[in-house]
């Protein structure tokens, strides 16, 4: 399987637009190269820092600036994290991914709490994925060094769509951040959304983005936008199971050894639906009640759903290479 990383516009184009089931069979053949195709990673969500975030992300719930029903929670403590780790890898998490609604990390107490999450959630054997906003290399290097061993930033949508989406921070900045977590050996996961008003040319443009990157991210979120009350986007008309089809297929692909994460969204997905994402090359989704706000399939409906389907859970740090000199897990 040859990874490449000189795609050109129209060469993504002509994928994009194939008819949906060529397109869907080309991306499962692909897919089929892995030997693991079966197998789906779980990654549990926690909101560890909830709301009143100065961002303008038109998307966003817990920007403070819109009237959402979101409470305003401080940071969460180590243990209260802890426990929902225990829950999530009970359930068959190989991954727990903190987020918090912050633009950027301080150097402050706030920051060496998560460092002490960091290092209990990974003592725990779990892949540790933190997305906290805008990162200096120096902070990426201390997370690493704590063991976190995943960083989420997303572009969320294409370079010429970005200014109507969010103008609290540049295009350039995510590039910046993304480019300090590789820097540090972080794995990088780094996708969208979809449903933000963007044209086809938008996806084609982000997946065009993400697929010419040096290294093709580690892991690419595909987020159907879930549209929250008093958010600038609360009337966006829902995103068609096709259009989610389209961008994972398309995504599989240009990026075949990236897992591809069919993440927001699935609440409003049947089985068959889900299925079809599987089908098209997901292999990752999010699991647990809550994504960080809205609701997301529980856990128990999700084991019943691999169980239908013939998935297995994808064991933590599977592939990943250890550096024996220096003990590191290399990226
Ligand atoms: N504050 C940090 C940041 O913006 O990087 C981390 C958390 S933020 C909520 C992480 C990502 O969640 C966003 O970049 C966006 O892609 C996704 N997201 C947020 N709200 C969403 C929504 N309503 N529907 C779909 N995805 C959403
Ligand atoms: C990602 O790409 N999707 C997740 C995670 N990374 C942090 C977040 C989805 C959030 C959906 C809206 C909410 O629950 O607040
Ligand atoms: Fe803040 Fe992140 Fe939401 Fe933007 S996406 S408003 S940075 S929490």
């Amino acid at each position: 399987m040859t990874v490449r990383n000189d795609w050109t516009l129209s060469e993504i184009t002509n994928i994009f637009n194939k008819p949906l089931l060529d397109l869907m069979y080309e991306a499962a053949t692909v897919h089929r190269e892995n030997k693991a195709y079966a197998e789906v990673q779980i990654s549990s969500l926690i909101s560890i820092k909830t709301g009143g975030c100065k961002e303008d992300c038109a998307y966003c719930p817990q920007a403070a600036r819109y009237q959402t029903d979101i409470e305003v929670e401080p940071l969460m403590t180590v243990e209260k994290v802890k426990a929902r780790a225990a829950v999530a890898k009970a359930n068959g998490a190989s991954r727990l991914c903190m987020g918090a609604a912050w633009r950027e990390v301080r150097d402050n107490k706030d920051f060496d709490r998560v460092l002490e999450m960091v290092s209990e959630v990974n003592d725990m054997g779990l892949e540790v994925c933190c997305t906290l906003g805008m990162l200096t290399y120096d902070q990426a290097e201390r997370l690493k060094a704590a063991g976190c061993f995943a960083y989420n930033h997303n572009i969320d949508t294409s370079s010429d769509n970005y200014e109507n989406i969010i103008t609290t921070r540049t295009f350039d900045d995510r590039i910046n951040t993304l480019n300090n977590v590789r820097k540090a050996k972080l794995s990088v996961c780094c996708g969208g959304i979809v449903g933000l008003g963007e044209t086809d040319e938008d996806r084609v443009k982000m997946l065009h983005t993400l697929s010419t990157m040096e290294q093709h991210p580690d892991s690419v979120p595909i987020n159907a936008l879930v549209p929250v009350q008093g958010t600038p986007m609360e009337n966006n008309q829902r995103v068609s199971i096709d259009e989610m089809i389209r961008m994972i297929a398309t995504a599989r692909i240009i990026m075949p050894k990236s897992v591809v994460r069919l993440s927001a969204g699935r609440n409003e997905m049947s089985i068959a639906e889900q299925a079809m994402c599987f089908m098209a090359g997901a292999n990752s989704i999010f699991a647990g009640e809550k994504l960080l706000t809205t609701p997301n399939p529980d856990f128990d409906t999700d084991i019943q759903m691999f169980k239908q389907l013939g998935l297995t859970p994808r064991k933590a740090f599977k592939d990943v290479v250890i550096n024996t000199e220096t003990m590191e897990a290399i990226v």
